[in-house]
């Protein structure tokens, strides 16, 4: 830890201002170069904290970076969590407003919603899968709050890892029934075909993600609450959108999941 506990607080102002008042700020760590990984999650913590207090619930976690594609596009390489609240969540076949947001992008997840509390350290994918109540896909808006969506890895876990909107769809797989590994996911803007993948681009498997998720959690004396949402990372790239755009994101045997910027 190098920063004060002034500093985290102030830095968890300073970020949450920018998302409720859509605006970029510089990366913090331009003026905290020393800043390490546990400062930058209990900056997000602190930014949690402000929302709770306020009355926002916390409705599950996403796990972020957790694919080649997503690592390469942002120049990183270890995934990193951040939390989602109630506001986060819209409506599948709804409107998403960009005036809330500064420099959206989308991206193709399996969601996993748990039934029993996961707990690290040693969670494994067997632990998961036993856990997870269902499967459901998902799409998350992400939006960094940082300058032209740049960022390093410091940064964007005090950021609350991009996190801003997410929309799941509503066919519910058992992880028991679904090739979650060999799962086909198409993402699509305007009727045109972005970006495809497979759920193992997600470490291999996006159950994988979870247990990290547990693991990482388990750091910080944490974990994940039975009955928590959680989205296990991108499978493919990231992509822009601005008002207009029509999303739909289509998962082999979970249906699809759409909605309009407006
Ligand atoms: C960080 C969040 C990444 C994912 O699914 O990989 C993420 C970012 O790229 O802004 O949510
Ligand atoms: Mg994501």
């Amino acid at each position: 830890m190098s920063l004060t506990q002034e500093q985290i607080l102030a830095l968890a102002e300073h970020l949450e201002n920018a998302e409720l008042a859509p605006h970029d700020v510089k990366k913090v760590t331009d003026d905290y170069p020393d800043m390490d990984f546990h400062d930058a999650y209990a900056v997000q913590e602190a930014i949690r904290a402000r929302k709770e207090a306020r009355g926002t619930r916390i409705v599950g976690m996403k796990m972020g970076l957790t694919s080649r594609a997503k690592m390469q596009q942002m120049g990183v390489d270890t995934p990193v969590y951040g939390f989602l609240a109630d506001y986060f969540e819209r409506p599948d076949s709804g409107e998403i407003k960009v005036s809330e947001l500064i420099h959206p992008k989308v991206e193709a997840e399996i969601a996993f919603v748990t039934k029993k509390a996961l707990r690290g350290p040693g969670c494994h994918v067997g632990a998961v899968l036993a856990a997870t109540d269902f499967v459901i896909p998902a799409v998350e808006i992400i939006d960094s709050r940082y300058e032209n969506f740049r960022f390093d890895l410091v940064s964007v876990v005090a950021d609350n890892a991009s996190s801003s909107r997410f929309v799941t769809g509503t066919t519910m797989g058992d992880p028991a029934q679904l090739d979650l590994r060999n799962m086909g996911m198409v993402l699509e803007k305007n009727g045109q075909i972005m970006e495809l993948g497979a759920g193992a681009a997600v470490l291999g498997h996006p159950a994988t993600s979870i247990a990290m998720l547990a693991n990482m959690l388990a750091e910080r004396g944490q974990e994940i609450p039975a009955g928590s949402l959680i989205l296990s990372g991108a499978v493919t790239a990231a992509i822009p959108v601005e008002a207009g755009d029509s999303i739909v994101m289509r998962a082999q045997g979970l249906g699809s999941v759409s909605m309009r910027f407006v």
